[in-house]
């Protein structure tokens, strides 16, 4: 199976678990039609693909780690719900169709954020997953969620990406900081949960959190590039976002090549990262040098 393969049959795999997750809302009408169009179709799938991934290296299995796989999915919708409103980057259009704020109103877009957010720590602290882990191993994963979706990760880096917006000149520092705290957090949680859940030590929990964050960052990169770049028709979302709102990118700093440059390099750092375990993670090196395809 080539790599394009595998990624879909791994989209497939989440998109049927998040179609029976959320079938049992139905009751609560406006709230499922909004979580429902925000979730499906949906986009790539990364998050919930590398953990998959990352889980399956470790442990040649991936069934138990589904219904974290897709909490973490609901968490990046919900940012993406949230990050479009009018309020924030008032965008129109999201994976191909209007965003949740055009078809159900900002307040139900609102709505539907909060459910998503709320929706993952239910599903990732169901007592039915201490038949197949540990107490300690779930708690810590439960905590790890909270950390990376709060202060300390993806609201503390949008926080931070706001208020870059409305400064005089922007620094390296401050933008890797935003591209570390609102993407690579989720990034490196989808490994560490995976890591953690699989109980690989502490030095491979490391190596897969630096392999996570240089390419979170680099992800970000791409994003912010193709944002400069490409088309609403190609992408599927609004582009020249970055621009109108006065983003603080590599993008803005360095200018496309440079920043392409610095996508590269971060993406080589990150497999640098990977290499004391020669082949066991090799499909997150395969990944992550297919993201860069986008920028070539
Ligand atoms: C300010 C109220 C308020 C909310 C903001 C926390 C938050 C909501 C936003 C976090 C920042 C954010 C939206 C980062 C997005 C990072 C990113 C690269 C998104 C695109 O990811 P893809 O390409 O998307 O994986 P698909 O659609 O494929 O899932």
């Amino acid at each position: 199976m080539n790599l394009e393969e595998y990624l879909k049959e791994k989209r497939g795999l989440i998109d049927s678990a998040i179609t029976a997750m959320i079938e049992p809302l139905k009751g609560s009408s406006v709230l499922h039609a909004a979580v429902s169009y925000s979730l499906m179709p949906g986009g790539k799938r990364l998050r919930p693909i590398l953990m998959l991934s990352t889980y399956h290296a470790i442990k040649d299995k991936e069934e138990s780690i589904i219904p974290f796989a897709c909490a973490i999915e609901m968490v990046h919708t919900y940012s993406l719900i949230h990050d479009d409103l009018p309020i924030v980057d008032n965008s129109d259009l999201r994976r191909g169709r209007p965003t949740t704020h055009k078809v159900y109103g900002s307040d139900m877009a609102l709505l539907a954020g909060d459910a998503l957010l709320s929706f993952a720590f239910e599903i990732i602290s169901n007592r039915l997953h201490l038949e197949k882990f540990s107490e300690s191993a779930l708690l810590a994963v439960i905590h790890e969620f909270g950390v990376a979706t709060g202060i300390r990760g993806l609201v503390g880096g949008q926080v931070m990406d706001i208020v870059a917006g409305n400064m005089d000149s922007i620094d390296e520092e401050t933008i890797l900081y935003i591209e570390e705290k609102k993407t690579a957090s989720l990034i490196s949680l989808a490994l560490r949960t995976a890591g953690i859940l699989g109980g690989v030590g502490e030095e491979e929990l490391k190596a897969l959190t630096d392999f996570s964050i240089e390419f979170g960052v680099s992800y970000q990169i791409i994003d912010d590039i193709l944002d400069a770049t490409s088309s609403p028709e190609v992408l599927g979302k609004d582009t020249g976002q970055d621009e109108k709102n006065r983003k603080a990118t590599f993008v803005a700093l360095y200018g496309v090549d440079g920043a392409k440059k610095m996508a590269n390099e971060f993406v080589q750092k990150g497999i640098g990262f990977l290499s004391p375990f020669d082949d066991k993670y090799k499909i997150l090196a395969e990944i992550a040098e297919y993201t860069l395809q986008r920028i070539k």
